[in-house]
């Protein structure tokens, strides 16, 4: 008997030395134990003229960038008081996430990554983004590929997938987190009560990506939608998404041909 303990000993002795030989050094980013942005629970500003109340959906709690070191991805979560309203939302709110990052370079901010989730009112469809604006250059968007996971629930997460590499292209930190989740009330198709439930949020911490060390054999990144329940999304082509802010601009116009208001047009 106690040989046999000895022999377990000294086998569990090499299979810890081994892993420590195996594991690579990873530079972890962040975590739901450790965001980068954590925001007040119950904040919501809800609108007196907007009907809307108890949304949680709309409560941003925390968001952070994480690693994963086997497919070299960087992935951004919001992670929102309670995502089981968005599982099937009532269909008279338009519903916006929009969180900005900087990406910086030696000390220099190189532009701006923003993350885009919308849902538009009297369409079931959410519809996401990731786009890059860069400081100069006549501040050209470009999108950003991106796997998109919904996970519903109390501690519900908006997630955008992407590959480190496109991350690193454009910047060699990204952070400084500022954005919201917001929702009109649209009553009826082209009838807006231009008043808005809104979480705000933001953070000054960043993330180096520059650093970071994948697998040893991770070769292509896999970017692919998953089959898990969650909501997932594909990236969209490059150009060919109307994104969220022509999605606001067509409502504007709606609005202001139906109701004679004055609303800002967003481009
Ligand atoms: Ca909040």
């Amino acid at each position: 008997m106690v040989t046999n303990v000895r022999t377990c000993l000294r086998i569990s002795a090499r299979v810890l030395l081994l892993c420590v030989i195996v594991v690579p050094v990873v530079d972890a980013m962040g975590s739901r134990e450790s965001p980068e942005l954590v925001d007040d629970v119950d904040d919501i500003a809800y609108h007196p003229a907007n009907p809307g109340r108890d949304h949680e959906y709309l409560d941003i709690t925390k968001a952070w960038f994480a690693y994963d070191p086997m497919t070299d991805n960087v992935s951004f979560v919001l992670e929102l008081k309670d995502t089981s309203g968005l599982e099937n939302p009532a269909p008279e709110f338009m519903i916006n996430c929009v969180m900005t990052a900087n990406g910086t370079a030696g000390g220099r901010t190189e532009g701006q990554f923003g993350f885009y989730l919308e849902k538009r009112a009297h369409d079931p469809e959410f519809m996401t983004r990731v786009a890059w604006t860069p400081t100069a250059g006549g501040f050209e968007q470009s999108t950003v590929a991106h796997r998109f996971n919904l996970v519903f629930g109390s501690e519900g997460t908006l997630e955008y997938v992407m590959k480190r590499h496109d991350l690193r292209q454009r910047a060699d930190e990204v952070g400084e987190l500022t954005g919201y989740c917001a929702e009109n009330y649209w009553p009826a198709r082209g009838v807006l009560v231009p008043a808005s439930n809104k979480d705000e949020a933001a953070s000054t911490s960043m993330y180096d990506v520059t650093t970071l060390r994948p697998a040893p054999g991770v070769e292509a990144p896999d970017l692919s939608p998953t089959t898990s329940p969650a909501v997932s999304t594909e990236a969209e082509p490059e150009g060919s998404s109307p994104g969220p802010e022509a999605g606001l601009f067509i409502l504007a116009v709606i609005a202001a041909l139906s109701a004679a208001n004055r609303l800002r047009k967003v481009h």
